[in-house]
């Protein structure tokens, strides 16, 4: 038996923090333990996501908790992934439900937003009595976000926008769409469109077997006509897009390895346990191997995230990072729990263990906010300087 608990760290990161964020982590952690994960499994199972969370999520301090003001818990980038990393330990859905709200929409109407929007909506957003979704995909514009159909017309004194997008996290159950939609001149433009204006629609996307906590849906825009203080003022093309993935994709690094650290431990309690060949599964060296690598592949991974949210809260441009982190903690995290479900044989099927949820789940992380093979391409333009896509 352990003495202490630091085989559990042997990165020696808990050092890294401050007193500030371990106490944001250790209640993020009970938090889930009380609330998230005693009805995750049966969620899951009915595709069932209560709405009223977001007001939960909203007391705890988890959205929009990196803007300044607007009743913002206003916590660093590393309290921010500490949260992501607990919150997705029980489920990628609730991890979702907190990176849209604060990465997607919070964040987008704080930086590119008139007075008047951060005044209306930020308060609302960040209490949870509102919720909002951002819509970037289209049915044919997926990792080429560019070549989106959505368009924009403006005239003297309102905008009329047509088009549609697909897989969009929240679009049946938001408030308030952000949407982004092209001029004539390919001039890329947010606009933020609350749900009951006339020519908006959506629809849920049903039977997904992957995420199914988290609502995903299509919108269909069809002469969405708004007042011209619907366009949010402060935008610069396509790098103002990209900020608000990058805030996203920054904080899934830290959350699929909440999801892999989980199985990790439900693998390594199980084959402790496990008798097979008359010893415990645990005392095989081909065991303790995948269980070395698991542990490794978390702790470095964990690493570079705390490494990034340092850079991050020092204002430092650390796009590419993100990518790289993004990519590699995404696939290191299906391997872990993949690797976690064989080693619990049959039993790792059973819903009940949350392994399969997990690996399921991180299909969708894998491709959304940048598909694994897309930030490799990112990441192969930065080091050779040629253009692949
Ligand atoms: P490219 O020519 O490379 O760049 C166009 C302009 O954008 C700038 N830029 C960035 N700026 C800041 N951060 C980044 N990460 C940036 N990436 C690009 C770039 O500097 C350039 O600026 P400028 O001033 O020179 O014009 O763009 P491209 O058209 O060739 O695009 C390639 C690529 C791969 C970057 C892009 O298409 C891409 O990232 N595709 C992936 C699409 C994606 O991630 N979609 C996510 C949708 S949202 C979502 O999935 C939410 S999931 C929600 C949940 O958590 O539940
Ligand atoms: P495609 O772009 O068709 O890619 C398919 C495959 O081809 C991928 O493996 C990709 O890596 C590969 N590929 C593409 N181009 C190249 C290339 N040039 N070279 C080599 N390989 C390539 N979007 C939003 O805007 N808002 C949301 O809230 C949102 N929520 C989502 C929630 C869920 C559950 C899911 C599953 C998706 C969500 N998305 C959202 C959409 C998501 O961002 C896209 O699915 C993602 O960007 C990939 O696009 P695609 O599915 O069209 O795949």
């Amino acid at each position: 038996m352990h003495s202490n608990n630091q085989w559990l760290d042997p990165l020696y990161l808990d050092s890294f923090l401050n007193e500030d964020e371990k106490l944001i982590r250790e209640n993020t952690k009970k938090y889930c333990q009380k609330n998230l994960l005693p009805n995750v499994v049966e969620n899951n199972r009915n595709y069932y996501f209560d709405r009223e969370i977001y007001k939960d999520f909203g007391k705890m301090g988890f959205l929009g908790s990196t803007i300044k003001g607007f009743g913002s818990s206003e916590i660093n980038k590393v309290s921010y992934g500490l949260i992501a990393f607990e919150i997705e330990s029980i489920d990628s859905s609730y991890r979702s439900a907190i990176s849209v709200q604060s990465s997607l929409v919070c964040h987008p109407i704080d930086k590119f937003g008139s007075k008047e929007q951060k005044e209306t909506y930020l308060p609302d957003l960040v209490k949870g009595n509102l919720v909002g979704c951002f819509g970037l995909t289209e049915s044919e514009a997926g990792s080429d976000p560019s070549s989106m159909k959505t368009n924009f017309k403006e005239f003297e004194d309102h905008y009329l926008i047509n088009g549609s997008k697909t897989w969009i996290t929240n679009a049946p159950i938001a408030d308030i769409f952000l949407i982004w939609a092209l001029n004539e001149k390919k001039d890329i433009k947010l606009f933020l469109i609350p749900k009951k204006t006339k020519g908006l629609k959506t629809s849920t996307i049903e039977n997904k077997t992957s995420l199914k906590i988290s609502p995903t849906g299509q919108i269909i825009l069809e002469n969405v006509k708004i007042p011209k203080d619907n366009l949010l003022p402060n935008t610069s093309g396509w790098k103002s897009v990209y900020s608000c993935l990058n805030n996203a994709r920054y904080g899934i690094s830290w959350g699929v390895l909440g999801a892999a650290n989980n199985c990790w431990k439900i693998s390594k309690e199980y084959t402790e346990n496990r008798i097979m060949f008359k010893k415990p599964l645990a005392k095989n060296q081909l065991i303790q191997k995948k269980l070395a690598i698991m542990q490794t592949e978390i702790s470095l991974g964990l690493s570079g995230c705390l490494h990034a949210g340092r850079s991050l809260d020092n204002g430092k441009d650390i796009k590419i990072a993100i990518s790289m982190l993004k990519r590699n903690n995404c696939k290191k995290a299906i391997e872990i729990v993949r690797e976690a479900r064989d080693m619990m044989g049959a039993n790792g099927l059973i819903d009940e263990y949350h392994i399969m949820r997990h690996l399921i789940n991180l299909e969708t992380v894998k491709t959304y906010e940048g598909a694994e093979d897309i930030h490799a391409l990112i990441l192969g333009k930065f080091q050779t300087d040629m253009d692949s896509f």
